[in-house]
């Protein structure tokens, strides 16, 4: 099944851009974290690439290798400062999957012992 082409008015664009506040975590000339709008615990951020591609499956490998780092960095800077015991970090591609806003983006969310994810 072929993936629809990547819509360059998708929320997380419009982020990009400008056009929708967010709450900025880290910023560099490759990649921007936020908070996540719904988060499913306390302190889940996204990360994502100013470069436009759906999800995983059509992004530019040249783009991972910068994201993944800042990915990381940010798990581990999550996991300190909400004190968490683990740190889930996740990303769906097609709705199939759980996606529902198409530009790229890993989900970063602390956790705790026993606390379980929100709905
Ligand atoms: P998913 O495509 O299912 O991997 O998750 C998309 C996430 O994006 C979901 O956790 C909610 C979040 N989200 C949706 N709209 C906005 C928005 O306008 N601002 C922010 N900061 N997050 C959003």
């Amino acid at each position: 099944m072929t993936s629809p082409a990547y819509d360059p008015n998708n929320i997380f664009a419009k982020i990009l851009k400008g056009e929708i506040p967010s709450v900025k975590l880290y910023e560099d000339d490759d990649t921007l974290a936020f908070m996540d709008v719904m988060p499913q615990a306390t302190g889940h951020l996204l990360v994502i690439p100013k470069t436009g591609s759906r999800n995983l499956l059509d992004a530019d490998p040249a783009v991972l290798v910068k994201l993944i780092p800042v990915v990381q960095k940010l798990a581990n800077a999550a996991k300190q400062a909400f004190e968490a015991d683990g740190v889930f970090v996740a990303q769906f591609n097609e709705a199939a999957a759980g996606q529902t806003v198409y530009h790229l983006h890993f989900h970063v969310i602390p956790r705790h012992e026993g606390v379980p994810l929100k709905p």
